[in-house]
C-alpha cells in the first residue's frame, strides 16, 4: 500500500515504466500519483494515456496546462503546437475515451493522511490550502459538463494577475486554472508573473519570489507537492514543498517520491 508520487511524464511511457520496475510498482495495491503534464512534448503519449486509462483505478493525476491545452487541441479550437507530438493521439480511435477520462480530472488532490495537496504548478498567494480545493472543484464541475467545449476557449491569457473576491466568476476560474497550472514566480506583494521559467538563483529581477515563498506559514503543516518547473530541478529549500518536474522529457531525471518513506529514487533520461 505504497503510494508513488511521479513528475510530469510529458509523454514519456518508457521512462515511466522504467520508474514502476523500478518500485516494484503493484497496481493491486499501490498508487501511482502523477503532477499532471502527462502528455506533449515526448514521443509517447499515446501510449502513456492507453496506460493510465487501462489502470486508472490505481492512478490519480492533477491537470496541467498541457493536458487542458491537449483538450483544447483535441477539440480543434486551438492548433497543435508544433512542439506537441500528439499526432498518434490525435488520430487513435480510441480519442474520446482518453478526453473523457482527462477532463474528470482535478487540478488539485488533497494527501493521504491529511498530510497535503499536490497541484501541477502552485498554491495561489492570499489563498490557503481550502481555496485551491474549492476552485478545482469549479473547474472541474465546469470540464465534467457536457458543453465543457464552450468555456475551452476562454480559459486563454494571462489576466487577471491578481486575486480579488470582487473579480467575476469567470475571472476567478481564470486566475485558478493560471496558479494551479501555469504560474512560477509571483510579485513580492502577490501578483502572479508568467514569463520567467529559470530557477531562482538565476533570477534577475528582485521583485520576483517563487510561489512557494509567499506567505510561507501556509506550507508548515501542509506538504505541497507539484511539477512544472523543471529548472527547479527538485530545489526549493523547504521540505515540505515538493518539486518532482526534474525535465526528464529534457533529457534529464524523472523523480518518483514514496511518501510513507519520505524517499526519493530518480531515473536518468540518458539510461532509456
Ligand atoms: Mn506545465
Amino acid at each position: 500500500m505504497a503510494d508513488y508520487f511521479v513528475g510530469d511524464l510529458q509523454g514519456c511511457f518508457d521512462g515511466l515504466q522504467q520508474a514502476l520496475a523500478e518500485v516494484e510498482f503493484n497496481s493491486s495495491k499501490d498508487t501511482l500519483w502523477l503532477t499532471g503534464d502527462l502528455i506533449a512534448r515526448g514521443e509517447q503519449s499515446l501510449q502513456t494515456l492507453e496506460f493510465l486509462y487501462k489502470n486508472q483505478d490505481s492512478v490519480k493525476t492533477v491537470l496541467g496546462n498541457h493536458d487542458l491545452h491537449f483538450l483544447s487541441v483535441a477539440n480543434k479550437i486551438k492548433k497543435e503546437n508544433p512542439k506537441d507530438l500528439l499526432t498518434p493521439l490525435l488520430q487513435s480511435p480510441k480519442l474520446t475515451r482518453y478526453i473523457d477520462w482527462l477532463r474528470l480530472q482535478p487540478l488539485v488532490l488533497a494527501l493521504p493522511d491529511n498530510s497535503g495537496f499536490m497541484s501541477h504548478a502552485g498554491l495561489a498567494p492570499h489563498w490557503q490550502a481550502e481555496d485551491a480545493v474549492y476552485w478545482s472543484e469549479q473547474v472541474q464541475s465546469i470540464l465534467m459538463a457536457k458543453d465543457y467545449t464552450d468555456f475551452l476557449p476562454s480559459m486563454y491569457g494571462k489576466k487577471p494577475t491578481k486575486w480579488h473576491q470582487d473579480l467575476s466568476e469567470l475571472d476567478k476560474i481564470k486566475y485558478a486554472i493560471n496558479a494551479l497550472t501555469r504560474m512560477r514566480y509571483c510579485s513580492l506583494d502577490g501578483e502572479l508573473e508568467f514569463d520567467s521559467k529559470c530557477a531562482p538563483q538565476d533570477l534577475a529581477d528582485k521583485n520576483l519570489q517563487p510561489w512557494f515563498e509567499y506567505d510561507k506559514q501556509r506550507f508548515i503543516q501542509n506538504k505541497w507537492i507539484f511539477g512544472h518547473w523543471a529548472s527547479l530541478m527538485g530545489e526549493t529549500k523547504n521540505k515540505n514543498i515538493l518539486a518532482l518536474d526534474t525535465g526528464y522529457v529534457w533529457g534529464q531525471y524523472l523523480t518518483i517520491y514514496e511518501l510513507k518513506k519520505d524517499s526519493y529514487i530518480k531515473i536518468r533520461a540518458i539510461d532509456k
